[in-house]
């Protein structure tokens, strides 16, 4: 989608720190990382958020989180434990429109987040 930040990202017009990659997703660091390690997963097709989504985007939500988990095992992180985040829109703190999975990892987390 033009001027979405993370379709140029995927699309490579825009430079990342992609840490994974496949047919359905691609992962890299956030930016403004909020843990010593915070990935963001976000399916190559665009919608805007998990309001949007449809059935027909169920397998590529469970991919996402699918794939959240292969990748906290890879880095060492699964059995002391990491947190999956999606923020919907403006109350759930959603700043980029283009559905995306965060994977923060590295310290302890509490709950509830603020
Ligand atoms: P959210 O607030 O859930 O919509 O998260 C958006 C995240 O995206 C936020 O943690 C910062 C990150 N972010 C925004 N712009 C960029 C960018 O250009 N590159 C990367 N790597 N991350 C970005």
């Amino acid at each position: 989608m033009k001027n979405c930040i993370f379709c140029k990202i995927i699309s490579g017009d825009l430079p990342s720190s992609k840490v994974f990659e496949d047919e359905t997703c691609v992962a890299f660091k956030d930016i403004h990382p909020q843990a010593p390690f915070h990935v963001l997963i976000v399916p190559r097709e665009h919608f805007d958020s998990l309001d949007k989504a449809e059935e027909k985007h169920k397998e590529t939500l469970g991919h996402l989180l699918l794939t959240a988990a292969e990748i906290a095992r890879r880095e060492g992180f699964s059995q002391k434990g990491y947190r999956v985040v999606i923020n919907t829109n403006a109350d759930g703190g959603q700043t980029v429109f283009h559905l995306h999975v965060h994977l923060l990892a590295g310290r302890i987390f509490v709950f509830p987040p603020g």
